[in-house]
C-alpha cells in the first residue's frame, strides 16, 4: 500500500544572506563542483539576457524570459546521470545547454527554424513543451518504461504552478505513483501563471501538499538557492533509483521578468515585490556564498561571464547563419491526406514570402 509521507511545511535552504541567516554546505559537493554549478548558472543567465536583446533586435521571435529560474535547471540538473531525461517546458528552454546543446540550437527553436529541433536521444533532453503539463504523462511513459526494461535512469519534468491545475500535471503524477515510475515532477513556482496569481490558481496551502493525494513526498525548497535546489533533487533521484518512485519538488521562486516578450506584466504585478526579488536574485546569492566560502574570485567570475557572452555570440551567428527554412514544412506532417485548400495556402505562402520560398 502506497505510504503517504507529510508533505515537508518549510523551505530547505543552504545559502544564507551573509548576515543573520548562516550558509550551509551540502555534503559530496567539491570546490570543482560549487564553480561547474556556477558556471551553469552564469551560462543560463546570459543566454537569458542576450536572448531578450536578440529579441528587441528582432533577431529571435516571442521569448519566455527565465531570469531568476537559473538556480532551479541548474541546480537539479546538476543532481542528474547524463543519462537520466529531463522534460523542459518553454521556462527551461535553453536547459539543452547544460548537457552541452548548442546555442544556436535553442535559438533557431525561438526563430521557428527547423535547425531548433533536435533528436531528444541526442541529449536525453525532450523538446520543449508549449502547451501546460502535456509533457508530465511523457515523462511519466518515459521512466516507467525505463523501469520496465530494468534500467536505472530516471526522468524529471519541469513545470509551472499554473501547471498543477491542469488534467495532464494529475494524470501524471497520479500515473507515476501508482506505477512506482523513476520519474522527479519538479514544480517551478514562481506565483504567477501569466497574470493568474497563486491565489487563484489554487486552494492548497502550498503545491506541494498536491503530493499527498498521489502518496508520495511533497519537498519545499527555495528556488533561488541552487544548492538546496541539487540537495533535494539529488535526494529525490535517490529515491527513484532505490525504486520508491516519484517525488513532487515545489521550488519557490517570485517572478521577477515578465511571463515572456510579449507580455506587459505592468498591468498586474506589485512592482515593489519585483524589486525586492531582483535584489535577491540567485545569481548573486550563489556568487555572495562562493565568496564568503573564498571559492569563487572576481576574476573567476568575470571569465565564466566572457565564456558565456562569446558562447551566445557564436551561437546567435550560427543560427542566423542557417539556410531559409522551406515554408512547405509547416503544411507537411499534420495530415495523411491533405485538404486541397493547403496546396493552394503554400503557393500563396511561397508568393508572399518572393516565389522562392525564401
Ligand atoms: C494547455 C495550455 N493552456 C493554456 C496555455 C497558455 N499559457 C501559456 S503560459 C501559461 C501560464 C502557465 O503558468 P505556469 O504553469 O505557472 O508556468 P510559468 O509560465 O509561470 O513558468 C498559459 C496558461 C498553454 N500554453 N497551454
Ligand atoms: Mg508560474
Amino acid at each position: 500500500m502506497a505510504q503517504v509521507l507529510p508533505a515537508e511545511r518549510d523551505l530547505k535552504r543552504v545559502i544564507g544572506d551573509g548576515e543573520g541567516i548562516p550558509d550551509g554546505e551540502v555534503e559530496g559537493l567539491s570546490e570543482k563542483d560549487l564553480l561547474e554549478l556556477h558556471r551553469w548558472l552564469v551560462l543560463l543567465r546570459t543566454y537569458d539576457e542576450r536572448s531578450v536583446v536578440y529579441h528587441r533586435q528582432g533577431r529571435i521571435g516571442t521569448y519566455a524570459i527565465f531570469w531568476n529560474h537559473e538556480a532551479m535547471q541548474a541546480g537539479s540538473v546538476y543532481a542528474l546521470e547524463r543519462e537520466d531525461w529531463i522534460f523542459p517546458s518553454y521556462r527551461e528552454s535553453a536547459i539543452g545547454l547544460l548537457r552541452g546543446m548548442p546555442a544556436s540550437t535553442v535559438l533557431s527553436w525561438w526563430r521557428g527554424h527547423p535547425a531548433g529541433w533536435w533528436n531528444p536521444r541526442d541529449w536525453n533532453v525532450a523538446s520543449i513543451c508549449v502547451p501546460i503539463a502535456t509533457h508530465v504523462p511523457h515523462a511519466a511513459g518515459l521512466a516507467w518504461g525505463k523501469k520496465l526494461r530494468g534500467e536505472s535512469t530516471c526522468a524529471i519534468a519541469f513545470f509551472g504552478d499554473g501547471a498543477t491545475s491542469e488534467g495532464a500535471f494529475h494524470e501524471g503524477a497520479n500515473f507515476a505513483a501508482v506505477m512506482r515510475a523513476p520519474l522527479v515532477l519538479f514544480c517551478n513556482n514562481n506565483q504567477w501563471a501569466i497574470s493568474t496569481p497563486l491565489s487563484a490558481q489554487t486552494a492548497a496551502e502550498s503545491l506541494a501538499d498536491k503530493a499527498a493525494g498521489y502518496g508520495i513526498p511533497g519537498v519545499r525548497v527555495d528556488g533561488g538557492d541552487v544548492l538546496a535546489v541539487f540537495e533535494a533533487t539529488r535526494d529525490a533521484v535517490a529515491r527513484t533509483r532505490a525504486g520508491e518512485g516519484p517525488t513532487l519538488i515545489e521550488a519557490l521562486t517570485y517572478r521577477a521578468a515578465p511571463h515572456a516578450t510579449a507580455d506587459d506584466p505592468s498591468a498586474y504585478i506589485d512592482p515593489e515585490r519585483v524589486e525586492e526579488e531582483k535584489r535577491n536574485e540567485c545569481l548573486g546569492r550563489y556568487e555572495g556564498y562562493l565568496t564568503r566560502l573564498g571559492v569563487l574570485t572576481p576574476e573567476a567570475a568575470e571569465a565564466a561571464r566572457a565564456e558565456a557572452v562569446e558562447l551566445m555570440r557564436a551561437g546567435i551567428a550560427a543560427a542566423e547563419a542557417e539556410p531559409p527554412a522551406d515554408p512547405g514544412l509547416v503544411f507537411e506532417h499534420a495530415y495523411a491526406d491533405p485538404p486541397p485548400s493547403l496546396a493552394s495556402d503554400l503557393q500563396e505562402l511561397r508568393r508572399v514570402l518572393g516565389g522562392d520560398g525564401g
